[in-house]
């Protein structure tokens, strides 16, 4: 690591929701990034207490990639992408959408956003879309990663926050129980809270943090349901009911155990090919846990039952009267940089800022004050994160869209599909500071800043506000996501002050749209964070924030929570005879998302170079494949090519590859768009695949 300037500037790593407190300091030379800044654990951040992962270290790397985009890009007649000023490029931005929405009305023109947008940016792009564009056409890629588990929680408890506790609370935990997660690899810092705690990990594979967990339990991808009311069941007949607590503070447990009733263990076992004295042991270790935390990640979530199987373990946590009570709870662990502030904010399809509801009519009467704007004026919910994708260029679809924050070219499920679909688009215009696959198809390349470039707000999944600070100037040529929103917006006739371009202007409006709705982020303020005040949503003004919510009640009217009456149902897609085998996916430690950003890092492609498909050596046999040698992996939708990796530690019935690598590497040219009919979220985590040798 390059030497560390004492007096770091204080801000957050650009990648996950761990947001891990980081001093950037410049080493040399003048010039934007130059490989002149470096970075280091801020140790006074309690979250990743000086811990940061590889990713992390080697952030500053992106600053400064060759390929950095630091001109617009306009394609030319010739079909190829040819640099172009500021002016022309935002002047045929606003020309296309104006033509098109001329002809084909507001609804043909699209916005997908990211939830690694600051809470400036996410504000903001949704206002844009709604007055600037008058679209309803708004989603974005938290669809894919937070919506099972925004949508469990919000019917639990009334009100969803990622962790509804500090992460330092977990440091005290005796047991933690991780469904479907695997922070050893997407979260190392927060192993530190995890120390103390015996784990239970529900994990199909032995991963690296299911190796260290006092009991793992390996269940058969897309049970998780079962698994859940399998250890409800058991946490009723085995004894380990509170009584006081579901009398005190809940709701409907009698339906839901009504369900639960039928799924006694020999059956789970039979479904999940879990045995029935792990999953004693499970429940055992959960019910004498003097504190014990449910978690839930991506692996339990990302199913077309994801919401019910979160509802499921949050109805299993409240068996046991985890939630709300000190030292315990159930909570989920947010996932992109602002996965929390990006789900609040407005860039849903189906949401106002504040967590407010785009059908609330007291919701948009608020908002539209605060715009300046009639009521009539906000268009209703759009279509969610797939459908709006697999709607581009058809009959009654989007024809122009515009992309902030995501890469979905790779990272959208059934990708083979969505290429097609951005393909048949009328104008795509993406705003990145790297040409990702996605900006390679586009019509209108926007070059803008990055973290280190710019000032914001995060919220990480925690629920706590934090200060994004600038070190140094962007390239010349490269402008804010602010700036290119205002740009539009002002060419399409818009009032320029609708669209301020300072992040802490915007803030001052945030707070304002926010007040009075669910996440409250009225009494948050630039100079509050600015003196290191610990401010967690809902903090309205005048308050302290919120550390821990539920001690006193839920946020459901009566404040109590409610169990959620679910069932168990098969994946979307089981395996078949041309297709035997399960086929999930996931992530690595030194790759995030797409890739886009850290295939980029020479370090971290070194650690995680290649597609790869974690296979059992039988099961490779079977097909009679080698290790290291490179397969197909084919579904019904399409394969992937990725090279054989043994792993004696998987089921024999499911292989596994991660989806951070573009072309014919991508794991979601196999992955199955079944939506979750809760929260539509796509099934990334199960579907069927056969495996061969590639020739
Ligand atoms: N290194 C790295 N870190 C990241 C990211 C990254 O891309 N790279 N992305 C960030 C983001 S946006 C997110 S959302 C988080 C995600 O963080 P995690 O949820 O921890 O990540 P995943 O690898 O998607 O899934 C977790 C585990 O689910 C398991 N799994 C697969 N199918 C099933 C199933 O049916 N049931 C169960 N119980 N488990 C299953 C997988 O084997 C995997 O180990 O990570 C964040 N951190
Ligand atoms: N098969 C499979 N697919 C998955 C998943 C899985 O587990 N399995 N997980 C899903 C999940 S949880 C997620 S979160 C998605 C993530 O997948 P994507 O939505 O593709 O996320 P990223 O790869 O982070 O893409 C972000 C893009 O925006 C750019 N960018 C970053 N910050 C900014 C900014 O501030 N402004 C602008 N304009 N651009 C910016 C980056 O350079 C990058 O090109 O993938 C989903 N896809
Ligand atoms: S754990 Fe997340 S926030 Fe922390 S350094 Fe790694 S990627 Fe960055
Ligand atoms: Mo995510």
């Amino acid at each position: 690591m390059s030497e560390t300037s004492p007096a770091g500037t204080r801000t957050h790593c650009p990648y996950c929701a761990l947001q891990c407190g980081t001093l950037l300091g410049r080493t040399d030379g003048p010039g934007s990034g130059g490989g002149s800044v470096s970075v280091s654990p801020d140790p006074d951040f309690p979250v990743n207490q000086g811990g940061l992962c590889q990713k992390g270290w080697t952030a500053p790397a992106v600053l400064d990639v060759p390929d950095r985009l630091t001109t617009p890009l306009v394609r030319g007649a010739d079909g190829r992408l040819a640099p172009a000023g500021w002016d022309e490029a935002l002047g045929l931005v606003a020309r296309r959408l104006r033509e098109i929405r001329d002809e084909h009305g507001p609804e043909a023109l699209a916005v997908f956003g990211g939830g690694g947008l600051t809470n400036e940016k996410a504000y903001t792009l949704g206002k844009f879309a709604r007055l600037a564009l008058g679209t309803s056409q708004i989603d974005y890629n938290g669809r894919f990663c937070m919506s099972s588990a925004a949508a469990a929680q919000n019917a639990a408890f009334g009100v969803d926050r990622g962790l509804p506790f500090p992460v330092t609370d977990l440091g005290r935990a005796d047991v933690v129980l991780l469904a479907g997660a695997n922070p050893a690899e997407t979260m190392p810092p927060l192993l530190r809270h995890l120390d103390r705690a015996s784990l239970i990990v529900i994990d199909p594979r032995r991963t690296r943090t299911a190796a260290r967990a006092a009991l793992h339990l390996q269940p058969t991808p897309g049970t998780d349901l079962a698994l859940a009311l399998g250890l409800l069941h058991l946490a009723v007949t085995d004894g380990h009911l509170d009584k006081t607590y579901l009398d005190e503070r809940t709701e409907g447990f009698d339906e839901t155990w009504a369900r639960a009733v039928t799924w006694w263990p020999e059956r789970v076992e039979a479904v999940t090919g879990v045995a029935v004295s792990e999953l004693r042991s499970a429940v055992r270790m959960l019910a004498e846990a003097e504190r014990a935390y449910v978690l839930t990640g991506r692996g339990a979530e990302q199913h077309s039952k994801g919401s019910d199987t979160v509802a499921a373990f949050i109805n299993l946590s409240l068996a046991l009267g985890l939630p709300g009570r000190e030292g315990s709870g159930f909570g989920t662990l947010t996932g992109q940089g602002n996965g929390q502030g990006g789900r609040e904010l407005g860039q849903k399809a189906d949401q106002l800022p504040g967590y407010r509801s785009l059908t609330d009519p007291a919701a948009r009467a608020h908002l539209a004050r605060v715009w300046g704007v009639d009521p009539e004026r906000l268009p209703g919910p759009g279509r969610s994160a797939y459908e709006l994708l697999d709607a581009l260029g058809t009959d009654d679809g989007p024809r122009a869209l515009l992309v902030l924050g995501s890469n979905p070219v790779v990272s959208a499920p059934d990708a083979g599909r969505i290429a097609r679909r951005l393909g048949a688009l009328d104008l795509l215009v993406v705003a990145d500071f790297v040409p990702s696959e996605t900006a390679r198809m586009a019509d209108v390349v926007l070059p803008v800043t990055q973290w280190a470039e710019e000032e914001g707000t995060l919220t990480n999944l925690e629920g706590r506000v934090l200060r994004r600070r600038r070190l140094l100037d962007p390239p010349p040529g490269v402008r804010g996501d602010l700036d290119v929103l205002h740009g539009i917006a002002v060419r399409l006739g818009e009032p320029a002050s609708r669209y301020p371009r300072r992040p802490r202007e915007v803030f001052e409006e945030l707070r304002a749209a926010t007040a009075g709705g669910p996440a409250d982020y009225s009494g948050v303020s630039y100079e509050r964070l600015d003196r290191d005040e610990e401010l967690y949503w809902p903090c309205p003004e005048g308050s302290s924030g919120t550390p821990r919510l539920f001690l006193d009640g839920f946020a459901h009217p009566g404040g109590r929570a409610r169990f959620q009456a679910v069932e168990h149902r098969d994946a979307a897609e089981l395996p078949s005879p041309d297709f035997p085998l399960y086929a999930t996916t996931g992530r690595v430690l030194a790759q995030y998302q797409s890739g886009a950003q850290t295939r980029r890092v020479a370090e971290l492609t070194e650690a995680a170079p290649e597609p790869y498909v974690e296979v059992h050596p039988d099961t490779a046999a079977r097909a009679s494949l080698a290790d290291g040698q490179l397969a197909r992996v084919s579904s019904a939708r399409g394969a992937v090519l990725a090279k054989v990796r043994y792993e004696p530690s998987l089921r024999t019935d499911t292989v596994f590859v991660p989806f951070h690598f573009p072309g014919e590497g991508r794991a979601n040219l196999v992955t199955h768009a079944a939506l979750d009919p809760r929260s539509r979220m796509p099934e990334f985590k199960v579907c069927a695949v056969r495996i061969e040798a590639a020739r």
